[in-house]
């Protein structure tokens, strides 16, 4: 009886693997281009209205290196567009961050850029199904430490 339980919940474990494998949408991580074609600049801050970003998305800084950089920063930073020490610096030009869990700060720190709206704040969320699938992770743990 105990044996079956675990046979079936190895298949519904090997059937979720399965979807996310095959369904892109939880799989593919998209790669968005900050400001779009006009790139990384001072109106930055209201692209783009309505996407939804998830942790393991790339966002992409296309400027002119010689008048921007973006750095990485924590929120309060990016409220008082201050740079920590320690904080990454990007300065290629085209620069390539993958989104964290969680909100994601970003500002250039020439001077003046950052408090002129060179700064952008993104949310990378967690796909809904992951979110489930760590919590069922959780919960068979849970049972096989309290069958002990
Ligand atoms: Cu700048």
């Amino acid at each position: 009886m105990v044996q079956g339980q675990g046979r079936g919940s190895a298949v519904a474990m090997t059937l979720i693997v399965c979807l996310l494998i095959l369904h892109p949408k939880f799989t593919r991580a998209a790669v968005y281009t900050v400001g779009g074609v006009r790139g990384w600049g001072f109106d930055s801050a209201s692209w783009p209205g309505g996407k939804r970003f998830r942790a393991g998305d790339t966002l992409v800084f296309n400027y002119n290196p010689a008048f921007h950089n973006v750095v990485v920063v924590p929120r309060s930073a990016y409220l008082g567009c201050t740079t920590p020490t320690g904080a990454k610096v990007y300065q290629t030009g085209n620069d390539k961050v993958m989104l964290v869990r969680g909100p994601n700060y970003f500002i250039c720190n020439f001077p003046g850029h950052c408090q002129s709206g060179m700064k952008e704040k993104r949310q990378g969320i967690l796909d809904t199904l992951s979110t489930w699938l760590a919590h069922q992770g959780t919960l068979v743990r849970s049972s096989i430490a309290g069958s002990h």
